[in-house]
């Protein structure tokens, strides 16, 4: 037989799937024509952003601990302006996890520092230019409720800065408590990290260290970093900072795995820590969706 079938496009609008609480779903389109004939699409599978249900765990150095649920935007909103960061559990699912622990080892080892713009960090795992490594990386930095925190403290209109990653390696990996920006009064907020726990992550491990109320003043951080707080969180657990906070990594004694995804936004006009525009791929630009372009500040205004 020779020839092309006539073409029909079907358009479906305001279609409500069912799907369940925090689950992908996947649906089979069939069609039956006049004349009898059935096609059969394969399956297509929908994401759901997980609903947040699990609680959260610091520890406060050396020993205190602070349990915390956090329920709704308000819980997190009220912790950036208080606290200066938030936990926000279960952001990804376990298959997602699974995923990304493959996809990072592969690219920590293919790591190339000309083509993917920041140079590797001596002691740790690094990554840069995520989202030029797939389609899984090319929204990530839109989802919910990560990007809304972010736009709560930015505005609606603010930039990624650049989507890494990083892992201590085994005895190494400790650093300074650090201020990605100092905090500046005048200009209030105008950097925002979030640190996604692809591993979880413990003192044994190398967890994240953060200073509550760092952001508000400019004080050094004190020499035994008293009040500091060793976040221990489960892996698919996403910490959102007010940048201008005290933080960092600490070294990791156990050599346990301890990767972490950093999703850095900065405020539109303002450089990025990677020029999205210069490192992602011509392929990548054309398949992003309008918001991605936007967020990545791909066309000029
Ligand atoms: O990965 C972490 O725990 C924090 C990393 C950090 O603060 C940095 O690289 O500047």
């Amino acid at each position: 037989m020779s020839g092309r079938p006539r073409r029909r496009d079907v358009e479906f609008n305001d279609v409500v799937l069912p799907s369940p609480d925090g689950q992908g779903a996947y649906y089979y389109l069939r069609l039956r024509q006049a004349d009898g004939h059935r096609a059969w699409l394969s399956p297509v599978w929908l994401d759901r952003v997980p609903r947040i249900k699990k609680e959260f765990r610091m520890t406060q150095a050396p020993a205190k601990k602070l349990d915390s649920t956090r329920r709704n935007l308000q819980d997190h909103y009220r912790n950036l302006e208080e606290h200066g960061f938030t936990v926000v559990p279960d952001v990804l699912t376990e298959d997602e996890l699974k995923f990304l622990r493959e996809a990072l080892d592969e690219i920590y080892a293919t790591y190339d520092p000309e083509r993917d713009g920041l140079r590797r960090v001596e002691g740790y795992h690094f990554a840069s230019n995520l989202v030029n490594k797939g389609p899984f990386f090319e929204s990530i930095f839109l989802r919910y409720p990560i990007y809304d925190l972010v736009c709560s403290l930015l505005g609606d209109d603010c930039i990624l800065s650049s989507l890494n990653s990083l892992e201590p390696l085994k005895g190494q990996g400790n650093q300074i408590l650090h201020r990605d920006l100092p905090p500046g009064p005048a200009a209030g907020t105008i950097v925002v990290n979030s640190l996604w726990a692809i591993d979880d992550m413990n003192q044994a491990n190398g967890a994240t260290r953060l200073m509550p109320g760092s952001h508000r003043h400019p004080d050094p951080p004190p020499a035994d970093e008293a009040g500091v707080l060793y976040a221990e969180i489960p892996a698919g657990s996403v910490i959102v900072t007010n940048a201008h906070i005290l933080h960092g990594a600490s070294a990791n004694p156990s050599g346990g795995r301890r990767r972490v995804m950093h999703v850095y936004f900065t405020r539109k006009g303002l450089s990025q820590q990677l020029e999205q525009r210069k490192y992602l791929s011509p392929d990548v630009q054309a398949r992003l969706s309008p918001l991605a372009r936007k967020v990545l500040a791909l066309d000029a205004d």
